[in-house]
């Protein structure tokens, strides 16, 4: 499997057929941006949230020339470690009537790391005001370690927050949270946050897999995984696809089901890496996987393009953080295509955002700047 993925990408380089542009042309850079996304029910609007804390507010224009600060937690937010702070956000589904929104960020360092999920709450859709006296964390876990922390949350289309976090940290799992089911850590979760139950200030969806069993964290909804980075929904089929980040050898995409195992860290993608652990009979193989040995180390998965580019069309995109290399995997012929290849200055994908209908827009870390991917051809 890893020799052959070898092979594929490096038939494909050549093939390379892509290049990115910027979307604002007259926005200044972002610091460390990582994340972009929009707000049901408020059209027009596109939100950039920076690392050290800060998510602004703009036209989704390309000809827009100012920005706002739509929220600033960075007296708040963990300033060291390149893996922690404000690592996400979501917008409620139904944010129109709610005016919720919810961050995914880290406080302290080192023992004292946190990684906490967080309500706001906007005082009307006009002046987009951020009210912080309504401010409510939802759930915290402590952080062993200062890497893995995952960060990303979305909603569902069953209207439920699913967030991801991360193994811990350090290397190889050395606490084995992500076979550990009463540990929040390695897991992606899932809660209902317009309900409330048993003290809690949300309520475990009545299908998520571990609800009511003895021992295990009603909130798990997939386990076995070390750092998941970049999650999105197929917005046609449904399905859930996520990046799990490798350790020393493989990186791997996942589609990711309710109650199931990723194998994470018996397995590093389809590959044993603990052999001393117990097996993990129900482990789930990635349904991709690429190996580390050209470079790439750090996987941030995208999602399923659907629009008027039929090449593109049902292919999911993503990319490696490390060397900025974008690939478009074929679920249905397992074909896994090569979209850019390494550039100079380096590009380091952050997340691949699908606010805009048939447009793949990447977030570069390194050049604070909003991409658009577009064929060579453009
Ligand atoms: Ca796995």
């Amino acid at each position: 499997m890893l020799y052959f993925s070898a092979v594929l990408l490096n038939s494909f380089s050549i093939l390379a057929q892509c290049k990115l542009i910027p979307y604002w042309k007259n926005i200044a850079a972002f610091e460390k941006p990582l994340f972009l996304t929009k707000a049901p029910g408020l059209t027009g609007q596109l939100f950039v949230v920076e690392q050290r804390g800060l998510i602004y507010r703009l036209d989704e224009s390309p000809e827009t020339k100012t920005r706002k600060i739509f929220l600033n937690l960075n007296e708040m937010v963990s300033q060291e470690g390149s893996e922690t702070g404000l690592l996400g956000m979501a917008f409620h589904p139904r944010f129109a009537e709610t005016k919720k929104f919810y961050v995914s960020y880290t406080t302290g360092q080192k023992k004292e790391l946190v990684s906490h999920i967080v309500e706001m709450q906007v005082s009307d859709l006009v002046s987009m005001r951020v009210d912080e006296s309504k401010a409510k964390e939802l759930i915290s876990v402590s952080q062993p370690f200062q890497n893995h922390n995952g960060g990303s949350l979305l909603f569902g289309s069953d209207g439920y927050l699913y967030f991801s976090w991360g193994d811990g940290g350090s290397g190889g799992d050395p606490l084995n949270n992500g076979q550990n089911i009463n540990s929040l850590l390695g897991k992606i979760h899932r809660i209902d946050v317009d309900k409330s139950e048993s003290g809690l200030p949300y309520a475990i969806p009545h299908d998520n897999p571990f609800r009511g069993k003895q021992g295990i964290r009603p909130e798990i909804f997939a386990y076995g995984l070390r750092n998941v980075w970049g999650m999105a929904f197929d917005k046609q089929s449904g399905k859930l696809w996520a990046g799990d980040v490798g350790q020393n050898a493989t990186e791997e995409i996942d589609v990711i089901e309710s109650g199931k195992n990723y194998g994470w860290r018996y397995y590093e993608a389809s590959a044993v890496f603990k052999p001393e652990d117990p097996k993990p009979e129900n482990a789930v193989p990635p349904v991709w996987e690429y190996s580390q040995k050209d470079g790439d180390k750090s996987v941030t998965g995208g999602f399923v393009y659907h629009g008027p580019s039929q090449s593109w069309d049902g292919g999911y995109v993503f990319g490696d953080f490390i060397t900025g290399r974008i690939w478009m995997f074929h679920p249905d012929r397992k074909e896994n295509k090569l979209l850019l290849d390494e550039q100079s200055p380096a590009v380091q994908p952050s997340c691949f955002s699908d606010v805009l209908d048939g447009r793949i827009l990447v977030v570069d870390y390194t050049s604070g700047k909003v991409l658009e991917l577009v064929s060579s051809g453009k």
